[in-house]
């Protein structure tokens, strides 16, 4: 049962007309409660949020925008989304702000389809390394209706620290290739990303920047990442990963010509009706962040994530580009032993109650389905209230369950303790 009585209630109202799902949804919170979750991707939302989500808001439909919408009653919905796009844009430095796609995938799909032809092309990191699935690849709508050219990330595995994106090589892709759009961001990058590097080499080749910040936005928000504005034409994110929002996208631009076309794109281009239950989730997400208390809790992160990969590293294992400077971190197993791969860590992690991915490292030789690799990321224990002296403990329990590998009594004694720290630290919402 999760720890807050909101939620709790919540729970017993369903049972009473749907006992199964009910079960299933208390058997989540308890995993969520009872185990430690390292996916760089995912948070722990306040009750403020969790609860916006579950209210009438649900029942309306608003198509279109504040003011100009498709159906009647939507005196407060206007307000709600209104609100959420004025907290948005001074959260992050904006001058519009579309509060409506459904995930960060549809905003950017939303942002491509304002800014490219079917055919046209653009520049992206690869997924493999560190890019993200809307990003071109093959068998997304990005790589079926676009042509992605993609520029290198520098492989180096005797000089780490060099392992990062290679701007010179960058804009040689993009002078040679002339795309209309540069995409920059990542899923799996652990490196601070140089916007005003990207918009000069867009500036070359005649291209517009997005960038699309889904990861590190509550970073970016809190002043811990520099800011993608006013260098990137389009920013889009997530609201739900570092931002620690409800599961959403949002797109953000500084230029009203590009706004009219995004807001365009998004509806009817791209989506029907807004979640308005979400968008008022959105909202007060972004008046939590606002608050002084989120950049505190933002600079945890990294320092948690730092002290995490300190943790792992002083225990043999390699962290990809030697370290990190946001919230998550790529570790390359075969530094501790040539066989280990991310999908046994995982497993084996998994059953010791941390939860993490599997992820491929920089010039992986193995396949997305094993990896080499598992990315670790600090947003959610932040949360909890883990800090440094507990990343260090965690790092032991990680070494332990793969220096093991994943020995049955190893991992039900680190389960056992994870369940305590987690007792210690009661998750929110
Ligand atoms: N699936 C997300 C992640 O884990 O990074 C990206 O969309």
């Amino acid at each position: 049962m999760p720890a807050d009585a909101a939620s709790q209630a919540n729970i017993e109202l369903i049972r009473k007309s749907d006992p199964a799902i009910a079960d299933l949804i208390a058997a989540e919170a308890g995993r969520q409660e009872t185990t430690l979750e390292l996916i760089a991707s995912e948070n722990h939302v306040s009750s403020a949020v969790m609860h916006a989500m579950g209210t009438c808001l649900t029942n309306k439909y608003a198509e279109g925008y504040p003011g100009a919408r498709y159906y009647g009653g939507c005196e407060f919905h206007d307000r709600i989304e209104q609100t959420a796009i004025d907290r948005a844009c001074r959260l992050f430095g904006a001058k519009f702000a579309n509060v409506q796609p459904h995930s960060g995938a549809q905003a950017n799909m939303a942002a491509m389809m304002a800014t490219l032809n079917p055919g046209d092309s653009f520049a992206s990191l690869v997924l493999k390394d560190g890019g993200h699935l809307s990003h071109g690849m093959k068998i997304n709508f990005s790589g079926i209706f676009y042509k992605p050219v993609h520029y290198p990330l520098h492989y180096d595995k005797a000089h780490p620290e060099l392992e990062r994106i290679d701007y010179d090589a960058a804009m040689k892709v993009c002078m040679e290739h002339r795309p209309k759009l540069i995409m920059c961001g990542y899923s799996a990058y652990p490196r601070i990303i140089d916007f005003k590097r990207f918009r000069e080499i867009a500036d070359a080749c005649g291209a517009l920047l997005m960038a699309d910040i889904a990861h590190i936005a509550g970073l970016v928000a809190a002043g811990v990442h520099p800011s993608p504005f006013p260098h990137a034409h389009i920013v889009t994110t997530t609201t739900h990963k570092t931002l620690r929002g409800p599961r959403g996208g949002l797109i953000m631009t500084g230029d009203e010509d590009l706004a009219r076309k995004i807001n365009k794109s998004l509806f009817p281009g791209v989506q029907g009706g807004p979640l308005m239950h979400i968008i008022a989730a959105k909202a007060v997400a972004f008046g939590e962040a606002l608050r002084p208390e989120f950049k505190d809790y933002a600079r945890r992160v990294v320092v948690n994530a730092r002290a995490l990969a300190a943790g792992l590293g002083k225990r043999g294992y390699r962290i990809t580009s030697g370290g990190t400077d946001n919230h998550l971190m790529l570790v390359d197993l075969r530094t501790k032993s040539e066989e280990l791969t991310g999908q046994d860590a995982e497993t084996w992690l998994g059953t010791a109650g941390i939860v993490c991915n599997k992820n491929g490292i920089p010039d992986d030789p193995r396949p997305p389905k094993f990896t080499s690799g598992v990315r670790l990321g600090s947003p959610a224990v932040t949360t909890r209230g883990l800090g440094e002296p507990e990343m260090d403990v965690v790092a032991a329990w990680i070494d332990k369950v793969l220096t093991a590998r994943g020995d049955a009594g190893v991992c039900e004694g680190v389960r056992r303790e994870v369940g305590g720290m987690c007792a210690k630290f009661p998750m929110p919402g």
